[in-house]
C-alpha cells in the first residue's frame, strides 16, 4: 500500500533522477516524508524507470543490493532491496568512468547471472534461479549513492534505484556445472592493492538466493524477469570508494578479472 500521492511520488521520483543525471548530491527524501513506506520507496523506483524508458533507455536487468553482512554493516541498512540497470549504465571491460557524471562513486565486486528463461515470484525458490541461469559473470557495480554524504534508510535508498549507478562485467563465463558459487573466491585491487576479499557465500548464503529475492520482490508488483536479463548479485565485501586516476581491478576464482578506470 503506497502512503504518497501519485503527484508526489512523481515530484520524488523527478528530483531523484535530476540529481543522478547532473550529478549533484541531495537530502534523504525521507527528512521531508518520514511516513513513506517501502511500496512508496519501489513506487518511486519504477517511475524512475518508466521515465528513462519514455526517453529511449533499455533496461537490461536488476541489482540486488544489500545482500551481505559486510554491506548492512557498512551502510547500517539490514533490508535487501533491488534496483533496475539501464542499458546506459554498462561500461566495458577495460574502460573508463568520468567522475564528472557521478557524485562519490564506491565500487563493490559481485556475480552477474544472465538468465535464459523467465522467472516470477512470489515463491520463486534458488534451485529455479539456478535452472533458468544461462551462465554467471565476474561483475564491479559503481554505486553512486544521490544523497549527500552516501547516508539514507532503506525507504530512501529503494527510491534512489538502490544507488545503481554504472557496472562493468567481464572475465569468463562460468556455467554453473562447473561452479562452487559459495566457495567462489573473489578479490577487489585498487591501484594494484588488494582492498577488499571474499566467497560468493557471503551474498545470503548462496549468490543465487539474492537473485531469486529480487524475483519475488518483482513479483509483488506483478512482473516477471525476463530471459536475457543480467541481475548482479550484491556486492560480496564492503563498498570501497574511488577518485580520479584510480584503477580497480577485479579478480574472481576460475572467471577471470575485469578492469575499470577513473578519470
Ligand atoms: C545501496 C546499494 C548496495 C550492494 O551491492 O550491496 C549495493 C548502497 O549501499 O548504496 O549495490
Ligand atoms: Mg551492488
Amino acid at each position: 500500500m503506497t502512503t504518497l500521492t501519485p503527484d508526489t511520488i512523481a515530484h520524488l521520483a523527478a528530483h531523484l533522477e535530476r540529481a543522478e543525471l547532473e550529478a549533484f548530491a541531495v537530502d534523504k527524501i525521507t527528512d521531508d516524508h518520514p511516513g513513506m513506506d517501502e511500496d512508496d520507496a519501489y513506487a518511486i523506483q519504477h517511475e524512475i524507470r518508466r521515465r528513462k524508458i519514455g526517453r529511449g533507455a533499455r533496461i537490461v536487468g536488476y541489482k540486488a543490493g544489500l545482500t551481505s553482512r559486510a554491506k548492512m554493516r557498512q551502510m547500517g541498512v539490514e533490508t535487501p532491496s533491488y534496483g533496475f540497470l539501464a542499458d546506459y549504465f554498462a561500461v566495458p571491460d577495460g574502460g573508463e568512468v568520468a567522475m564528472a557524471e557521478l557524485i562519490h562513486p564506491k565500487v563493490e565486486p559481485e556475480l552477474a547471472f544472465v538468465t535464459k528463461a523467465p522467472l516470477r515470484g512470489p515463491s520463486c525458490h534458488m534451485a529455479q534461479v539456478l535452472a533458468a541461469t544461462d551462465f554467471v559473470l565476474p561483475a564491479v557495480e559503481i554505486i553512486d549513492s544521490r544523497y549527500r554524504d552516501f547516508r539514507f534508510d532503506v525507504n530512501s535508498v529503494i527510491a534512489d534505484n538502490s544507488s545503481s549507478s554504472r557496472f562493468v562485467l567481464g572475465g569468463r563465463m562460468g556455467r554453473l556445472e562447473d561452479q562452487d558459487l559459495p566457495s567462489l573466491g573473489v578479490v577487489l585491487e585498487k591501484n594494484g592493492e588488494p582492498v577488499a576479499f571474499g566467497a560468493g557465500a557471503a551474498v545470503l548464503g548462496h549468490p543465487a538466493s539474492a537473485i531469486a529475492m529480487v524475483v519475488n520482490l518483482l513479483g509483488r508488483r506483478g512482473e516477471e524477469l525476463p530471459a536475457g536479463s543480467i541481475v548482479l548479485s550484491g556486492s560480496i565485501t564492503e563498498a570501497i570508494a574511488v577518485q580520479a586516476g584510480d584503477a580497480v581491478t577485479m579478480r574472481a576464482q576460475g572467471l577471470g578479472s575485469l578492469s575499470v578506470r577513473f578519470r
